[in-house]
């Protein structure tokens, strides 16, 4: 079969293409461990999750030096714990599940923004450069008094 020396050069510089793509993504998935997300899931229930640690007690732990986990409760209408301080440049790993439907969680002004859902713990990791008072609000609407779902983090 006679083929045009155009058409090899563009059947091989398929082939190699396919080649590279699938050699990027074995040695992406293989070497360097990186998945889509979801095989690390954190079940919760959230009936009973505002009664079993560590959500029965929201609130800051320290864990390093100016580093925190913030486990916190999204329920309607409003957040657990109330009022949370740190100083600044403080690191905090949120930790965050709902006991009732799907809330938000965002933090205006910066990229702190996710979406809470009961049964799961929704995590995000945030360091606070600038000293302030940081609102937390809920971005999903979730029902009548939706619009006070709010609480704050004020660091000095
Ligand atoms: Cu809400």
């Amino acid at each position: 079969m006679h083929m045009h020396r155009l058409e090899k050069i563009w059947l091989a510089f398929g082939i190699s293409m396919l080649i590279v793509f699938l050699g990027v993504l074995g040695v992406g998935a293989f070497a360097k461990g990186i998945h889509p997300p979801g095989h690390h899931r954190h079940i919760v229930d959230p009936e009973t999750v505002d009664k079993v640690a560590p959500f029965n007690e929201p609130g800051l732990r320290k864990i390093g030096d100016n580093e925190y986990e913030a486990y916190m409760l999204a329920f309607a209408f409003g957040y657990a714990p109330e009022k949370m301080e740190v100083p600044a440049g403080a690191t905090i790993h949120f930790h965050v599940t709902s006991k009732d439907v799907v809330h938000g969680f965002q933090i205006p002004g910066t990229n702190v923004n996710m979406m809470v859902m009961p049964g799961e713990v929704n995590q995000l990791t945030y360091t606070f450069k600038e000293p302030g008072e940081y609102l937390i609000l809920c971005n999903e609407y979730c029902g009548v008094a939706h619009e006070n779902m709010m609480t704050t983090i004020i660091v000095k």
